[in-house]
């Protein structure tokens, strides 16, 4: 078991209607895991944070943007800012979440990590808010698992925090998670299931 204390942070990454089934950019079966997370919300985490993708109109990762060109960055329009789609999932139990980070806002420049954005120079501040309160480790769950719940994770282990991917607490949108697995373990980042992690 992996007991939770309040070091522990838990981050919920883009639980967004956009990304859910029906949504403009649906992760397969993207639902399964509100559950899941709202369950991981119960824990005693020291703090909890949740990630919004929250584009403008326009954005340079929109494939609109760019007429017919098309490249493996490139998605259709979802998560604008204020709209239905950018929302959290109505059913996510956000009453312990003291944090929310709003990313990927430049119109120029994409965010799928929730600490760094994908210019590799801006912070978005997260990092220095678990810090300090004094978190030392964190739990990332979310979606999706191959693209912002992985940077997510890779940044937070390079910025210090030890970082472990509930796995069953995230879904991937392209075909290979074991890929993503590969890179996350190289990196140092643990993979747990959601029912190994307790309170004291
Ligand atoms: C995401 C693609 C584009 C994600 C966000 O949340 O994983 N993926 N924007
Ligand atoms: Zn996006």
């Amino acid at each position: 078991m992996i007991h939770v204390t309040s070091h522990d942070a838990l981050l919920v990454i883009d639980l967004q209607n956009d990304f859910l089934p029906g949504g403009a950019l649906a992760v397969r079966d993207g639902d399964a895991v509100i559950p899941i997370i709202n369950h991981l919300t119960l824990l005693p985490f020291g703090q909890q944070a949740a990630s919004q993708d929250w584009h403008p109109h326009g954005h340079v990762s929109f494939a609109s943007t760019h007429g017919r060109r098309a490249a493996p960055d490139h998605w259709p329009d979802h998560c604008i800012a204020g709209t239905h789609g950018a929302e959290l999932a109505a059913t996510l139990h956000q009453a312990r979440i003291g944090m929310v980070i709003r990313k990927g806002r430049d119109p120029d420049i994409d965010s799928y990590s929730a600490f760094i954005d994908n210019d590799r120079a801006t912070r978005t501040g997260l990092d220095s808010w678990l810090a300090g309160l004094g978190i030392s480790r964190v739990f990332i769950t979310g979606l999706a698992l191959d693209y912002c719940v992985r940077f997510t994770a890779i940044d937070a282990k390079a910025l210090g925090f030890e970082t472990i991917v509930v796995e069953d607490a995230c879904r991937a949108v392209g075909p290979d998670p074991q890929e993503t697995w590969q890179v996350l373990a190289r990196h140092g980042i643990a993979r747990a299931q959601a029912s190994e992690l307790a309170g004291l």
